[in-house]
């Protein structure tokens, strides 16, 4: 299938379901939900890591890219669930941490040792001087000194999390080998992990910002990704491949994803991610403003469409807050409708859907109370920076309760009446949402106005009609407050997408933008029963979402 028709569901292992009562959620899990995905209709699933890893960052610190970590069970149970979810029509995407591995893996071990072969795999700095003013996106210095190297390592995320050293062909051959490993076992996917990072620049210490500059979107990213193409992935043309880049550009995602530069298929950006930063600063609460989050959607929609570039559609994922919680509405009398809002107004853009497990039941975010019923490192670090900035506890609890990435965390609750949400037979390692008696999957399946269903019916849509996967882009109304307008086109057809992003009824006359002819086309998908319309008016309720074709 073409990658414009398909949607991909991103799994969270060890919060996806607990097949041996560890309170972890493991491979097995995975394999055991399988149906639960076919009846939704997904393609493609993207699992994020699983490789040995002691777990440092859940899985994002690589001990060993071609063992699986025992956590989540053994080869044999990998290879079971492939041949499964084959069988079914589902394909795998599984997560290449390359930009680091842990201060585990036996290279970085050996590196400890002395072996300067394998220090060269890394970025060491000689001396005890920091090398730069490059700083951790964990929080604190990226350089760890090893006095008994009397050398710095460079790490941008965790200190156990070391950045490879792409500039030595050596590393780059490795990591070739490991994709061909996993391509040999039949995977049809990859996501690459901050793979705009990977080219570290010249170190020049500006003495000013935190480094990013110098190390996002290095010049021979390019060349890199053209290598590992043409030697690996590429030779399939079936294969999807995915790049999460961090902070990046309009222009440098168009190079990354071009359909005739032969690099990733497609890439993940956030910057629409990043419309409740207060002064682009994380962690910070904010109000979002819709105009700002269309400004940023729909350039990136125009300008990579521009390029011929392709991205990846999404709200949420593992290091994200629950989208109804954060761009809807999480209480009940709105959770259901602003959420099936939500993913119209996401999933009819042009791209690729990306849909985070729970996120088709309306999962909000977790109400954790006490700084112990997180586990994320990010989480823990910045507790305690934003306690010695001067923030008393309780603010500091406040951001964690919009910020943490723990919200996304939290174990899938597959049904109502059991203790631990029927996602394990024990005490899961995170913490459930506290509303799991209504909200599950159980009720999901069992409710035929359930969000599952009009995430299954979006999923179909796309597949049916080529305008969803082909069709151009054109935004409308950009400096309304409450609504989001667009249409997509393929001659001669049109598509129209309205959604109201807020609890008012608001008016919209068509005919002052020219688009009353839609009136009179089909209703391909409603959040509503029915429409309210006077002459050329709409008369939108709160979070309505409507989406008429002229086809
Ligand atoms: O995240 C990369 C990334 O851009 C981070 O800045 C991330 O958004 C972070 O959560 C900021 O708050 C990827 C993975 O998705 C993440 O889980 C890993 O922790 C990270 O890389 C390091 O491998």
């Amino acid at each position: 299938m073409h990658f414009n028709k398909m949607s991909i569901y991103q799994i969270y292992p060890r919060s996806f379901y607990d097949s041996n009562g560890d309170g972890v959620g493991d491979l097995a899990g995975i394999t055991a939900k399988l149906d639960y995905l076919k009846e939704l209709g997904i393609d493609m699933i993207w699992i994020t890591p699983f490789f040995l890893s002691p777990q440092r960052d859940n899985g994002y610190d690589v001990a060993d890219y071609y063992q699986i970590d025992p956590l989540f069970g053994t080869m044999a149970d990998f290879e079971e669930l492939l041949a499964k979810g084959k069988a079914l029509g589902i394909e795998f995407m599984l997560d290449m941490v390359f930009n680091h591995t842990s201060t585990e893996h036996a290279w970085f071990q050996s590196a400890l040792a002395g072996d300067e072969a394998k220090q060269a795999y890394y970025i060491f700095r000689d001396g005890a001087e920091i090398p730069t003013n490059w700083l951790s996106k964990f929080g604190g210095s990226a350089w760890q000194y090893v006095s008994h190297l009397d050398k710095h390592y460079l790490h941008l995320f965790d200190v156990t999390q070391a950045d490879l050293n792409w500039k030595n062909e050596a590393v780059r051959q490795e990591l070739i080998k490991v994709i061909n490993y996993w391509i040999d076992k039949g995977v049809m996917g990859f996501r690459f992990d901050v793979i705009n990072l990977i080219d570290k620049g010249d170190f020049i210490d500006d003495n000013h910002g935190d480094g990013r500059k110098y190390y996002t979107d290095g010049v021979r990213v390019n060349d890199y990704l053209t290598e590992l193409n043409k030697l690996s992935f590429g030779k399939n043309p079936t294969m999807v491949t995915v790049g999460e880049m961090s902070s990046t550009t309009i222009e440098a995602a168009v190079g990354y994803s071009a359909r005739l530069e032969n690099r990733l298929r497609m890439i993940f950006n956030f910057h629409h991610l990043k419309v409740d930063y207060e002064a682009g600063e994380k962690w910070s609460v904010k109000q979002f403003s819709l105009v700002e989050l269309k400004k940023i959607l729909f350039d990136w929609q125009l300008g990579v469409q521009a390029g011929d570039g392709w991205q990846a559609l999404f709200w949420s994922n593992h290091d994200q807050p629950r989208v109804v919680s954060r761009f809807g509405a999480s209480d009940p009398a709105y959770r259901v409708i602003s959420a099936k809002m939500l993913a119209n107004a996401m999933y009819l853009l042009r791209g690729t859907p990306f849909i985070y497990q729970g996120e088709e039941i309306g999962l909000p975010n977790a109400s954790f109370m006490d700084i112990h019923q997180y586990r994320d490192v990010e989480t823990h670090n910045y507790y305690q920076i934003l306690r010695e900035k001067g923030l008393v506890h309780d603010a500091v609890m406040k951001i964690l309760a919009v910020k943490s990435r723990d919200h996304g965390r939290t174990p899938m609750p597959w049904s109502g009446g059991d203790a631990h949400a029927g996602f394990s037979t024990t005490e899961p390692w995170l913490g459930l949402i506290e509303a799991y008696r209504d909200i599950n999957v159980e009720d999901a399946l069992q409710d035929n106005n359930s969000i599952f269903y009009h995430y299954k019916e979006l999923i179909a849509m796309r597949k049916a009609y080529s305008i969803i996967s082909e069709g151009e882009i054109i935004p409308h109304l950009m400096e309304h407050s409450q609504l989001m307008v667009y249409e997509r086109r393929l001659f001669p057809q049109r598509l129209l997408v309205i959604t109201n992003f807020s609890k008012n009824n608001v008016a919209l006359d068509l005919s002052t933008v020219a688009l009353e002819e839609f009136l009179f086309g089909d209703m391909l998908l409603h959040n509503y029963t029915y429409s309210v319309v006077q002459n050329s008016t709409l008369h939108l309720r709160p979070y309505e979402s409507l989406c008429f074709a002229l086809i």
